[in-house]
């Protein structure tokens, strides 16, 4: 006996992988509800690679009463019209946008880090998964905080344009393209050329001079992995179609070397540890495409602070950054919750 499971936004980048990863790791479904916008409903989407296809309904019309659970990858602005609507009617909301992941009563949850915290969705019937770059680098730093606990975190990113969404993609290839050709690089999506060039610019800007998307990585690792974390970083978005990279310098409480680091790295949930110190022995975003993990690599002792460590992190943001962490969320749901059977 299988869930009755809606997938809302499924015509988006992260909608996709989630269907994609649903038939993949065969989460038990019944029934499978596809949602989109008025704009998208009666198109036709893929379920993964099971050859099935599920023909799109629209999220205005559609009753949540009766179903389990919704993953949602449909934006801030609908999720707050939608998502309490589905909540109330006792479809459990697994929210993809950042509109709820600070709220005291929704979880937010990487399962690899604290799957414990699920137990307070009761109180809205919502699950926050977080921000691509938050959620790999939590994987990687959870194992090396209950080894000798994470005092400190400087994190610099490189973030791929499918963060973005399809636009992004979109424009890195036409700027790739027109430049080749000799024609115009417009920026459009991005404030400036982002085809051979990067932007330390992601989200809108705070007060204090740095971006949202830095301002999240900051919060949502506190509300995940430790409250007296303290995080600072600089978010930067690079011409590479998917695949966030981190590098990453942490300060510990108690020494922990490099190589111990790696053995504890390489037995850690979620991790591939890929650390060879020789050419190539170490991954790039390219190489992480359609991956579940977190790649760790180039880990090495930061001696300018006492207990410092320095490592180099990759995964598939629509992966581990979205949809897999929300199908998690679901198995995980499923598990402690919501057994079937
Ligand atoms: C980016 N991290 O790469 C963003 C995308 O809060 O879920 C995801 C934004 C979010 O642009």
């Amino acid at each position: 006996m299988g869930y009755r499971v809606v997938v809302a936004g499924a015509t988006g980048n992260v909608g996709r992988e989630m269907l994609a990863i649903l038939a993949e790791r065969e989460f038990p479904i019944d029934e499978l509800a596809v949602l989109a916008s008025a704009r998208s409903t009666g198109d036709m989407v893929d379920f993964g690679e099971t050859g099935k296809q599920y023909k799109i309904q629209n999220i205005e019309h559609f009753d949540p009463t009766g179903w389990d659970m919704a993953l949602f990858a449909i934006g801030s602005d609908a999720t707050k019209v939608h998502a309490p609507r589905f909540a109330a009617a006792g479809c459990t909301v697994i929210d993809n946008s950042s509109l709820y992941r600070m709220d005291p009563d929704v979880p937010l949850i990487v399962p690899e880090v604290n799957p414990e915290a699920i137990d307070g969705y009761k109180v809205k019937n919502i699950i926050a998964n977080p921000n691509c770059s938050t959620a790999q680098m939590v994987v990687a730093l959870k194992p090396l905080h209950d080894a000798a606990t994470v005092k400190r975190v400087v994190v610099s990113t490189y973030q791929s344009v499918s963060g973005a969404g399809k636009a992004g993609m979109d424009e890195l290839f036409e700027q790739s393209r027109n430049i080749f050709v000799g024609d115009s690089a417009e920026a459009k999506k991005f404030t400036k050329q982002i085809a051979f060039n990067v932007i330390p610019h992601i989200d809108v800007f705070l007060e204090d001079g740095s971006t949202k998307e830095e301002w999240k990585m900051v919060v949502e690792t506190k509300k995940i992995l430790d409250p007296k974390v303290k995080v600072v970083a600089t978010c930067v978005r690079v011409p590479v179609f998917v695949g966030h990279s981190e590098s990453v310098n942490v300060e510990l409480e108690r020494e922990l070397s490099a190589e111990d680091a790696q053995s504890i790295l390489r037995e850690a949930p979620g991790i591939m540890l890929v650390d060879k110190r020789e050419d190539g022995g170490y991954v790039t975003p390219v190489e992480c495409v359609g991956d579940y993990a977190t790649f760790v690599s180039r880990v090495r002792d930061d001696s300018t602070v006492e207990n410092g460590l320095a490592f180099w992190c990759v995964s598939d943001n629509l992966r581990k950054g979205a949809a897999l962490n929300a199908v998690q969320i679901a198995e995980l749901l499923g598990r402690r919750h919501l057994k079937k059977g």
